[in-house]
């Protein structure tokens, strides 16, 4: 126990010195749908994750999930969440395929596995996957992880007007007015917290214990965001993954993506 305490006193030394940024991230697409992870944009253990892009095909422009990143917790161990973080020496991006980035990181005991996956699903569709992997490379010792995956969702590119609405014990569905839904799926989670930023990322970025705890506490219409907590014993050498989907799905209504967009421009011209 006392060995993982060490090391996430040292990842957390990262955060207050000058060592060069982890430059991972980059881009992935498949037909229309595009992801991307902004080049140093997650700064440290103890900052607020990566800023991302989510376009979805027939809304360019929009992006749908201008932050996402995963936060880790030792139950017994460490007093606060932490964003998954490493410096360069221990990061390893990769591109399995077009559609695919990867990043790898060590940790010593534990080694990390990011995953994301983008799909084009159809007209004005697309569907992001997030997994997380991890392996307890130590052999002796089991541990309670927690770990978390937050999305700060905007629904058509704009931070307001969003709705949400629990829609099963792992599933939520965000939606701007009566169209593009998302809608977000997160396999096997323990937890799901829905509420308007900065309030849910304020949990994992603060000095303190914190659960995602409530639900959809706030349903919006409103700058809304989302994370959830997977919760799990790590046997000695066990390994876990755990992951987070997110579907981008036009209403039949907007069938048409180039009236959609049409009629978009109109409600805009109206306010
Ligand atoms: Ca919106
Ligand atoms: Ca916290
Ligand atoms: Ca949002």
């Amino acid at each position: 126990m006392r060995g993982i305490a060490m090391s996430m006193l040292a990842v957390a030394g990262f955060a207050t010195t000058a060592i060069a940024q982890p430059n991972v991230g980059g881009t992935i697409t498949d037909g229309g749908a595009s992801f991307s992870i902004d080049l140093g944009s997650n700064t440290g253990p103890l900052g607020g994750g990566a800023t991302t892009s989510l376009f979805a095909p027939g809304f360019p422009g929009q992006n749908q999930l201008p932050a996402a990143w995963w936060w880790m917790r030792v139950d017994g161990v460490d007093n606060r969440e932490f964003a998954v973080h490493r410096a360069a020496a221990q990061s390893a991006l990769t591109f399995p395929a077009g559609n695919q980035m990867q990043i790898v990181y060590s940790y010593g005991t534990f080694t990390l596995t990011m995953r994301w996956t983008i799909n084009e699903d159809g007209p004005g569709s697309a569907t992001l996957t997030q997994t997380l992997r991890i392996r307890n490379n130590d052999t002796a010792n089991g541990y309670t992880v927690n770990l978390f995956n937050y999305n700060n969702i905007d629904v058509f590119g704009t931070p307001g007007n969003d709705s949400a609405v629990q829609t099963g014990p792992n599933s939520v569905t965000f939606f701007d007015g009566i169209y593009p839904v998302v809608q977000t799926a997160y396999e096997g989670a323990n937890l799901i917290l829905v509420d308007t930023n900065p309030n849910v990322l304020g949990r994992l970025t603060n000095n303190g214990i914190d659960n995602m705890t409530g639900g959809v506490v706030s349903g919006g219409p409103a700058d809304l965001e989302a994370a959830t907590q997977f919760i799990f014993n790590l046997a000695p050498g066990g390994v876990q993954t755990v992951s987070a989907t997110l579907t981008i799905v036009p209403t039949p209504a907007a069938a048409g993506v180039l009236g959609l967009g049409g009629l978009l421009a109109a409600r805009r011209r109206r306010r």
